[in-house]
């Protein structure tokens, strides 16, 4: 059985996606690659004002992107409120704010963990730089990612690092303001093989929970060891109201950073059910959906609108879910019922009812088609010379 989409009424449905918002990453548009090799892309963005002009193209064809998250230092620039004024006039805002303590030399034994006060009170003071920057910005959301960790068995005290980053993130949180939040993603493993010192999301919801309410878990999907039910992570986060952000790619591997639903657009179906499930997809719930992806084989701008498209397509076939039907099965003990109807959800096509909420927001029913015929891909590769590495340099 599928969902008759054209008899039902979807109006519900409709607003809802209408009012989701998903935020791109500004790495996203610049060159990437693997330890392998970086392919340099023709018209790639040469600084951060033009990886915010391209950002602004996918909310153009979208309608659903308003926001593009920097890097600091990768996106640092002189003047962070003209850089705003520049993303607002193109209609799109400037988002969370990540904190990059992993690319100078001093961080190679870790940044907030490291056993050495000084290179700890340079992190610390890195990020304190970047909560002067997210004034400047509006930003709400202070992104840390730690590549901190240790290879070797003996390398340094376990429990020690797990102190230094206690006493790290708390003088952090202590200077943001009152509508700024700390983000704080975990990650199992790289650039660390042997012990990472925020692996999962229970260390970073333990450190969370010490700091206070401002401060929040990310779930990156592509941090998580293979097979882990990543639904079950944001279910849990929900129900404790710690669940900040996600970070969404798509992995075979591990932290493959592929299109988002590329790689299991059921994962990301079961995982939007969740926040569906919870009412967690009001723009005010809380949950910040942004965009984690690199693009080494693909052109960067359709493969970020392709990204957005696959969200909002999960998201609504977890909007169709019949919860009430799903509600009776689950309680009547019905385990086939219970699964169909979230399999009829599932295998629901919900692009035509897509298209048409695009029309009706005076936008292209094909966002993909609708750039590729703008020229604009065209004119960047005309006027941008030598574009940047994703981060680096720009
Ligand atoms: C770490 C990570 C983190 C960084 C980004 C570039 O693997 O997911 O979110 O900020 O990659
Ligand atoms: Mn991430
Ligand atoms: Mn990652």
């Amino acid at each position: 059985m599928t969902i008759e989409l054209q008899t039902a009424d979807t109006t519900a449905v409709r607003e809802a996606l209408a009012a989701q918002t998903i935020e791109l990453p500004s790495w996203a548009f610049g060159n990437s690659g693997t330890r392998f090799k970086v392919f340099a892309q023709p018209g790639v963005p040469r600084d951060p004002y033009e990886k915010v002009a391209d950002a602004a193209q996918v909310h153009k064809y979208t309608g659903a992107a308003p926001r593009v998250s920097l890097h600091i230092p990768w996106d640092l620039v002189d003047d962070f409120a003209d850089l705003r004024s520049y993303a607002e006039g193109l209609g799109v805002q400037l988002g969370a704010i990540n904190s990059n303590v992993f690319q100078d030399d001093d961080y190679m034994l870790g940044s907030l963990c490291h056993p050495d006060a000084k290179v700890r009170r340079k992190a610390v003071d890195a990020h304190l730089k970047c909560i002067e920057v997210m004034h400047e910005t509006g930003s709400q959301d202070l992104k840390i990612w730690l590549a901190d960790g240790l290879n070797y068995p003996g390398q340094d005290n376990l429990r020690a690092r797990q102190d230094r980053l206690a006493e790290g993130l708390s003088e952090i949180y202590a200077a943001l303001g009152p509508h700024q939040r700390i983000i704080l993603e975990y990650k199992f493993f790289e650039p660390s093989f042997y012990s990472t010192d925020i692996p999962d999301w229970g260390t970073s919801l333990l450190h969370c929970m010490a700091l206070g309410e401002q401060a929040m878990v990310v779930l990156d999907t592509g941090h998580h060891a293979p097979g882990t039910n990543i639904e079950f992570i944001v279910a849990q986060l929900l129900r404790v109201g710690r669940l900040g952000a996600f970070d969404f790619n798509s992995r075979f591997y591990a932290d493959d950073d592929l299109m988002v639903g590329a790689a299991d657009p059921f994962q990301l179906f079961r995982i939007m059910n969740e926040i569906v499930d919870a009412d967690a997809l009001r723009p005010d719930s809380g949950v910040n959906f942004m965009l984690d992806q690199c693009h080494n084989i693909e052109p960067k701008i359709p493969a970020q609108i392709r990204s957005v498209m696959n969200v909002q397509e999960a998201t609504a076939k977890a909007l169709i879910v019949d919860r009430a039907a799903l509600h009776e099965a689950q309680q009547a003990s019905d385990v086939l019922g219970a699964h169909s109807v979230i399999m009829d959800a599932y295998n629901t096509d919900v692009r035509p009812m897509l298209a048409d909420l695009r029309r009706e927001h005076g936008l292209d029913p094909h966002p993909v088609g609708a750039y590729a015929a703008s020229g604009y891909a065209e004119r960047i590769v005309a006027e941008r010379v030598g574009g940047a590495q994703a981060g680096w340099g720009a």
